[in-house]
Parts: C-alpha cells; sequence; structure tokens
C-alpha cells in the first residue's frame, strides 16, 4: 500500500519542536518502506516500552480519526453501473415513499415511516445487487436483519422483482385487506415467505444475528451442516445502538471468532425525536466499542467527492475540523444552504477556506456522506465478506430522510409520513419519476416494464447472487417421534425413590441426546445453571461447545463428571446471559428454515429470569416462528425455598398464556413431562406446527407414581383424573382437589386430611390451565358465532359436567391461573395460589404464608361444603383448629412478613 504522507497524521503538528518532528519523520518513513503492520509493531513495543515503565497512556484511545477506514488507493472497481442503479435505486425510494402516502392520503392513520430508508436505501442496494448471496445448492444462504423502518424499500423491490402485487403494496400496513397486504415491519409470522428475520424491537435483531452466526458454526463444527459458508447481516440504526443488547453482546461475536457475521450501523446521526449523540460522534463512539471488544471496524464516512478535499489537506487542517465538529454540527449542515455550511465548516480558518474555495456553495451543499456513495459502500462490504478470523461492524454515515424535499435531516423526519403537492412533485423531479402529475400528487406507483433496463438489471444481478433476497423457505425434514415405551423409565414411576421433575428431564434429556434419529438433533442451553438442574452429568456425555475445542486440563479432569468442552460439543453454555441464551435458542429453534436443518432447542434457565428478563425475546422467537422447548426450571414461588424475592417465580406460566403460539405445562409427575416432551417432538419436528413451549419443572423431591392408564390425551389436553376416592360419599361430602406442579404433593396430603375427616375427595392434575381456558375461550367463541346451535362444550366441561361436589384448585402460581377456566367449572370453586412477592423461607413455612399448603387446601374444602350446608360450623372450627388455620394472618399478596416483624 502506498502512503500518503497526510494519512499518518496524528493530531499534533509538530511546528517548532525539533524531536517531535524526528519522531513523526522516522514513522513515517517506516511506513513508508516497511508497511503498516511493520509500523504497528514498533508502536506496539514503544507503548508497551511505556506501559512497562508505568507510564499509563491514559489518552490511547481506540478510535482512527473520522474518515474512512479504507483510503482511495485501496478502493476496489466498482462491479456495476452506477447510472442504471441509480435509475433503479430512485424508483424504489419513489415507491417506498408511495406506499407511505397512499397510506396518508387514504385517512386510515396507519401510519408508516419514509426517512430510514431514504437514508439506507444505497447501501441495501449495493448489497442487493452485488454482495447479498442466496441459499444455492453449494453456498449456505446469507441471512438478512433489516432496520425494520426501511421496510417499504424491501417491499418496493420485491413489487419490481414482480414478487409482490400493487395491491400488496397499496394495503403497506393493512394485513387484513382483500388482496393481501403487508406487515409494517419484518415479522416472518405474517410473512413467512420473504421475512427472514423480525427486528421491530430495537436492538433484538444484534444478538439475534450474533448467535445465528454462531450457531451455523456450531452446526458445522457439529458435522450437521457442511462448510459452505453463508454470512449473517445484520443492519441496525444509530440511535438503536443505545439499546444494552446491542453492545452488550458484541464480545461473543469477537471471541468466538465469528467472521459470518457483519454488522451495518446506519449512522443518520438521527433516532426519533433528535439527534443521537449531538455533543459527540456516535460513529467514533461504536467504533471504540467494537474496536475494544475484538472486532474488524469499517467506517464509510465520506464520498469519493472529499477525495480531491483530502489530498489538498496538505496540513491536516480538513482532518481536524472533521474530527472537531460534533454530530449535532453535521446534522446541521444537511439542512443549511451552502454558505451557511462553508461559513461554518471553515470557522475562521484561512488554511481550510483555501481548501474550500474551489467548491461553489451548490457545490458544497451536493458533497455527500459516504452512505450515498456505491463505491464506498461496495468497498466496504467487500473487505468485511473477506475479513478473516473476526467479526465486521460497519459504520455508515448517512443523512435521515436523504432525498426528500425539505425534510432531510430535520429532528421530525422520522416522523414525516406525508409530503405536500408541491413536495411530490418536486421529489418525483429528483428522482426522475415521469408519471401524469395527477399520479404524482398521488403518489402512485411507479412500475417499468418487466424489460426495462433496469428491471432486467436488478433481476440479473439476483440471479447472479442465487436468487431474490430477503427470502424464507422451509424445506425440512421430518423428524420421527420416540416410541412411547422409550419413556417407560418416567412412565413407570420411581419405586421407592423420590425425585424432582427436574431429576426427570434430566434423565429424559440424556435419553433423547442418545435417540438414533433425533439424538444428534438435540441442542442442550443453559445460562451458568446446569448444576442448579443436575445436569453436569452431560458435560463428560454430550460436551460443551467451543470452537476452540479444550486448550486446558480442566481441574476436574479427574472426577466423573469433568467439564469437557469440545469443538463438537452439543450443549450450549452460554455463561450469565439469558438474552444470549434466548438468542441461541432463537437460532436453533429457527435452523428448519435458516439451514434445513430440524435442530430441537432444550433452553433450561432459573424460571424467573425467563418471560420477565428476556420476555422481548420470546416474543421475537415467536414472530420468526422457532420452534423447541423452554424449561422454566427452578419452578413455583414455594416450591424453590429459600432464595427470596428476586427468585422465586409465581408468574411465568401467567406471561407463557399472552405468547399466542406458547403451549405452556406445569406438570406434577415425571409420566406426565414425559407424554408432554414427547408431544412436543410429535407436534413440532413431525407435524411442523409452528409453535413452540413453556415448561415448568421443579426441584421437589417426591416419589413420582405409575402414569394412571389412559391420561395420554389429558396430559396434552391440560387436565385428567389422577385419582378417584374410594371413600364413599355421604352426606353430598364430595370434594375435587386441583393440583398442578408441585404444589400437587399439598394437594395428595389434603385429599388424605379430607378423607380423614370422612369427606371424600378426587385428585384431579391440571397439567396446563393455559391451554384448558385457551380451548374453552375458543369453544365459547364458536357457541358466540353459532348461537343457533348445537353449543359445542369446552374440554374441560365434558370433563367435569357429571361430577357434583365442590372443587379446590391449588396452585405454586397466581391465582389467575386457576382463575382462568373458573367459568366453565360447574360447581363452588376456590382457588388458591402464590399471589404476592417471595420471601427468604423454608418450603413447608413458604406454603403456609402463601396459603398454598395441604391444611390451606383441606380448610377451603371445609368452608366450601359448609357453605352449602354439608359441613356444620361447629366442625368447621374443630377443622380449622386441628389445621392451624390462623384467620386474622396478613393477607401474602399485599403483606411482607418479614418486614412487618422486622426490628425498629
Ligand atoms: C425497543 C424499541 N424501542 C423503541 C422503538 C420505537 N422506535 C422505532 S424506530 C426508533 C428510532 C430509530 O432510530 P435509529 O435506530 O437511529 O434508526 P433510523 O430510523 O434513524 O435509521 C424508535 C425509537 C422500537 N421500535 N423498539
Ligand atoms: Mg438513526
Amino acid at each position: 500500500m502506498a502512503t500518503d504522507p497526510k494519512q499518518i497524521n496524528t493530531t499534533h503538528t509538530p511546528g517548532n519542536d525539533v524531536e517531535l518532528h524526528e519522531w513523526l519523520e522516522s514513522i513515517e518513513s517506516l511506513l513508508r518502506n516497511e508497511g503498516p503492520d511493520r509500523a504497528r509493531e514498533i508502536f506496539r513495543a514503544l507503548r508497551d516500552h511505556l506501559n512497562n515503565a508505568n507510564v499509563a497512556m491514559d489518552d490511547a484511545t481506540l478510535n482512527t480519526p473520522y474518515r474512512n477506514t479504507i483510503s482511495l488507493d485501496e478502493q476496489p472497481q466498482y462491479p456495476g453501473d452506477i447510472e442504471t442503479e441509480e435509475k433503479l435505486e430512485n424508483v424504489l425510494r419513489w415507491n417506498a415513499m408511495a406506499m407511505v402516502l397512499q397510506g396518508y392520503d387514504s385517512g386510515s392513520g396507519v401510519g408508516g415511516h419514509i426517512g430510514t430508508y431514504a437514508s439506507a436505501a444505497t447501501m441495501l442496494e449495493v448489497g442487493m445487487n452485488h454482495v447479498f448471496r442466496a441459499r444455492t445448492e453449494d453456498y449456505g444462504g446469507d441471512l438478512i436483519a433489516i432496520q425494520a423502518h426501511a421496510a417499504p424499500g424491501i417491499y418496493a423491490r420485491a413489487f419490481l422483482e414482480g414478487r409482490l402485487s400493487e395491491t400488496q403494496l397499496k394495503n403497506f400496513r393493512r394485513e387484513l385487506q382483500p388482496g393481501g397486504g403487508l406487515s409494517s415491519y419484518p415479522h416472518p409470522r405474517n410473512m413467512p415467505q420473504l421475512w427472514q428475520m423480525p427486528s421491530a424491537s430495537m436492538g433484538l435483531s444484534t444478538p439475534s444475528a450474533i448467535y445465528q452466526a454462531r450457531f451455523a458454526r456450531y452446526l458445522e463444527n457439529r458435522g450437521l451442516k457442511p462448510h459452505n459458508g453463508g454470512k449473517v447481516w445484520a443492519f441496525i440504526g444509530d440511535g438503536e445502538s443505545d439499546e444494552p443488547e446491542v453492545i452488550g453482546s458484541i464480545n461473543i461475536a469477537a471471541r468466538e471468532n465469528l467472521d459470518n457475521l457483519i454488522l451495518v450501523a446506519n449512522c443518520n446521526l438521527q433516532r426519533l425525536d433528535g439527534p443521537v449523540r449531538g455533543n459527540g460522534k456516535i460513529i467514533q463512539e461504536l467504533e471504540r466499542s467494537f474496536r475494544g471488544a475484538g472486532w474488524n471496524v469499517i467506517k464509510v464516512i465520506w464520498s469519493g467527492e472529499w477525495d480531491a478535499l483530502f489530498a489538498r489537506d496538505r496540513n491536516n487542517v480538513m482532518q481536524n475540523r472533521m474530527d472537531e465538529v460534533v454530530d449535532g454540527d453535521y446534522q446541521m449542515y444537511s439542512v443549511s444552504s451552502g454558505d451557511e455550511v462553508r461559513e461554518h465548516w471553515v470557522n475562521g480558518d484561512e488554511r481550510l477556506a483555501e481548501i474550500m474555495h474551489t467548491l461553489s456553495d451548490e457545490e458544497i451543499r451536493a458533497i455527500r456522506r459516504g452512505g450515498h456513495d456505491q463505491r464506498k459502500i461496495y468497498a466496504a462490504f467487500q473487505r468485511a465478506i473477506n475479513t478473516k478470523g473476526k467479526p465486521t461492524a460497519i459504520l455508515i454515515k448517512t443523512i435521515k430522510g436523504y432525498g426528500m424535499e425539505g425534510h432531510e435531516g430535520s429532528n421530525v423526519v422520522h416522523q414525516k409520513k406525508n409530503l405536500n403537492a408541491e413536495e411530490r412533485i418536486e421529489s418525483a423531479k429528483r428522482l426522475g419519476i415521469t408519471m401524469p402529475e395527477d399520479d404524482i400528487k398521488a403518489a402512485q406507483f411507479y412500475k417499468p416494464e418487466d424489460d426495462s433496463i433496469i428491471v432486467e438489471y436488478m433481476k440479473r444481478h439476483r440471479t447472479a447472487l442465487g436468487g431474490v433476497l430477503p427470502k424464507r423457505t422451509v424445506n425440512c425434514p421430518q423428524l420421527p417421534v420416540p416410541e412411547l415405551e422409550y419413556f417407560k423409565e418416567q412412565l413407570n414411576g420411581s419405586g421407592e425413590r423420590s425425585i424432582s421433575t427436574t431429576m426427570a428431564f434430566v434423565r429424559i434429556l440424556a435419553k433423547l441426546l442418545q435417540h438414533p434419529d433425533i439424538g444428534k438433533y438435540i441442542v442442550p442451553i443453559v445460562p451458568d445453571e446446569a448444576r442448579t438442574f443436575g445436569m453436569e452429568a452431560l458435560f463428560r456425555k454430550a460436551g460443551i461447545y467451543s470452537f476452540e475445542g479444550q486448550k486446558y486440563k480442566p481441574v476436574d479432569s479427574s472426577t466423573l463428571m469433568p467439564y469437557r468442552e469440545s469443538k463438537d460439543g452439543q450443549i450450549l453454555q452460554e455463561g450469565i446471559c439469558e438474552v444470549g441464551a434466548m438468542a441461541s435458542f432463537l437460532a436453533a429453534g429457527t435452523a428448519y428454515a435458516v439451514h434445513e436443518i430440524p435442530t430441537i432447542p432444550f433452553y433450561v434457565f432459573y424460571s424467573i429470569f425467563g418471560f420477565q428478563r428476556v420476555g422481548d425475546m420470546i416474543w421475537a422467537c415467536g414472530d420468526m416462528l422457532a420452534r423447541g422447548f423452554l424449561l422454566g426450571g427452578t419452578a413455583g414461588r414455594t416450591t424453590l425455598n429459600g432464595e427470596g424475592l428476586q427468585h422465586q417465580d409465581g408468574h411465568s406460566p401467567l406471561v407463557a398464556s399472552t405468547v399466542p403460539n406458547m403451549r405452556s405445562y406445569d406438570p406434577a409427575f415425571a409420566h406426565e413431562l414425559a407424554i408432554i416432551l414427547r408431544d412436543g417432538i410429535d407436534q413440532m419436528y413431525h407435524q411442523q406446527q409452528e409453535i413452540f413451549y413453556y415448561i415448568t419443572i421443579y426441584n421437589e423431591n417426591y416419589l413420582m407414581p405409575k402414569m394412571p392408564a389412559g391420561c395420554e390425551e389429558g396430559i396434552i389436553k391440560g387436565m385428567y383424573r389422577f385419582k378417584a376416592s374410594t371413600t364413599p360419599v355421604s352426606g353430598e361430602r364430595k370434594a375435587h382437589l386441583f393440583g398442578s406442579g408441585s404444589i400437587m404433593t399439598e394437594v395428595l396430603r389434603a385429599a388424605d386430611i379430607l378423607e380423614a375427616e370422612g369427606i371424600s375427595a378426587d385428585i384431579w392434575s391440571v397439567t396446563s390451565y393455559n391451554q384448558l381456558s385457551r380451548e374453552a375461550q375458543q369453544i365459547a367463541r364458536y357457541n358466540l358465532l353459532h348461537p343457533e346451535g348445537p353449543e359445542k362444550q369446552s374440554y374441560v366441561e365434558e370433563l367435569l359436567t357429571e361430577e357434583h361436589g365442590i372443587f379446590i384448585a391449588a396452585s405454586d402460581y397466581m391465582k389467575a391461573m386457576p382463575m382462568s377456566i373458573q367459568k366453565w367449572v360447574p360447581g363452588d370453586y376456590t382457588v388458591l395460589g402464590t399471589d404476592g412477592y417471595g420471601l427468604s423461607e423454608s418450603r413447608p413455612d413458604l406454603r403456609t404464608h402463601f396459603e398454598v399448603s395441604a391444611e390451606y387446601i383441606a380448610y377451603a374444602a371445609v368452608v366450601a361444603l359448609h357453605k352449602q350446608g354439608k359441613v356444620a360450623l361447629e366442625d368447621l372450627n374443630t377443622i380449622a383448629g386441628k389445621l392451624n388455620i390462623d384467620s386474622d394472618k396478613p393477607d401474602p399478596a399485599l403483606a411482607s412478613p418479614s418486614r412487618i416483624n422486622s426490628p425498629k
């Protein structure tokens, strides 16, 4: 590389400092004669020398000057015809804008955005015409996360390609209209043929992309995917980079050498309300963060017009000014006239005035940022895809609303959904859209003929790159389902041994890992909690995935359960990073579409750090049609004892009910868990349904019974009679007790208490209130819409219709869970649950505190029978006394007794 002397500028100008001059001269000669690698080596040695002498380089910076990383002489030849590409881009810009304007004109109030795509169009077009490759026989295919608000531009492209109709474009943001509409943002769930990845929740597409790239490597290292490439591209906004999920997840990408990952930040310096960093420079800040995390960073700041100015900038006055001016000023330039820009920019410096002298005000105004120059973008993309051993972040400077007549760069441009008639005409003129003026005013779409130069050009280039993008295809083999017999250990019960449902789960997982057909597809995921769940035995057998293998001898190598890392390890050990673990779940759960490989993730986590910690990621899994099992471990507000308020989860299943395609279960026994997991594999990987699962697993040990005959269907539907009482009903004293999860142990004990009092008690296991209430709601809806009848009955009604007596439900979750089926329970129904914050206590005391102990369950049944006149008040009082029921106890949903009792 020939080095231009000015390119070695530091912010120091030597002036009369002879010593400094000499140092600079020698480094310059080094650079020229021996190249940048040697210069870097020497510079590092000098810096290390100072460090060793305890001279800290406090102002050492990870920044390079505010200019393009790739210099003019390193810039590759542009492979396309820029004139044609600009014509094409202009049509896309017009149609993308027209979609939003038509929506505005229709008065539907559905909104839309113009500014984001206007800033991103050129980078997306360079990628589409020359870089992004679709999946082919011998190429893995690129996965592209697009900035959500740039969606109209992607639709505009698909329209010219003939993939979307004019009706669909007209119905942008109106998905229910006849002829079909388009979703506001990338939502694979709503447009499964087009969108690959959701991105509308700012910040989540970065970890999603990172872990997709890592999972592709995992599949390759495990021999499930050929080493046939495929890049993951994530386009994000600069404002979006403030989300902690972005900067918080970038370390792993460098640690894992993910050179199949390219993140592009569209730095238009603005977000929704105003500047991203008015007083600083977002590009420089991101450069430091990414470089500090070990990424390759490429800045695209200035367009080609600046190259000539740089060539004249012998004393670095212009560069220094570029470094000095803050984003707020740059944003101001984008809305100012040429002379205003010149005046502020030159800032009284005659040398700078001299450099700018050759340009007219109009030329100064027209000078572009790098993100609007195809050559600069292409150079960066090209370098990124050829970078080895590191992920690349490309920071591209653009103008928000670029080309939007009268609005570009303004603070309100993000929300700009309308242009007046003159602005529309002016925009069309600028974009070279030739249509009758009325059509322009009405923001009609412009559709060139299929054999026009631009359409032919775009199609030819996509064909050369393997086909259209973004495109989602599903062509994944079905998996067989293990026979019931395969789970006989769980179906037969645990005999004399007390075990927990977590232990049962780990046994099932270990067995599935050995399964001849599906074993290799199982992906266990844990965020530094494997020992909590007793999964450490899997480390040795299945191995922990590490792309580097294991370079050290683990401290426990001589034990039966060593911490074994390996290149083809099957377990994803995510460390304490629930977002990362969820992103791995998302990658593994969508590999059936992304790679046509039906991996089955089992993500086991501390249940409270699931929905409430990473609920939005779970929602994104629903959007991306992920499959797999989420397992909420250490489940239940009172079953997890001692851990207290921030650990004891009494609400995840309730939140699970808010995810429409999630099936959630709260099993009590090992056989139930086995039936549910087997059914899940069947539903998701054999029948290929677009659903996923949340299952609670507990750490309380008890005897697991043998599965009662014929209950499989009930387990899956959500409820079955686990045990009918053998006590004859006398005086209509009949109780039905519903139990779930670990609270079933209390229900069993409550039944014994009741029976001892001569009350017949049947025990029902409710494996899923969510499944029961969903089905009942569906039936209720059907009956509402078909009042003529005959009425249909829900499963709960069918199951309970013949039952008499009173009904008591107890759950280790909020009362809202059992309440969800109240309408369909045919009789007096009392619910007990664990509303309120958890606290540190023993399990029995927690259950007393939350009033879900056997004593409270039995008491509730006796009260219900008393209300029906079947138990005398006297008897009720006697039983309450025996059960130690305290009527004046504070309500656990409202109070924290430890606080009440705390020392003053
Ligand atoms: C988690 C989240 N918070 C807020 C929003 C609302 N929102 C959508 S776009 C946007 C501004 C985006 O700015 P930037 O990332 O800089 O993208 P640009 O449009 O400027 O390219 C905001 C606040 C969102 N979609 N997601
Ligand atoms: Mg922005």
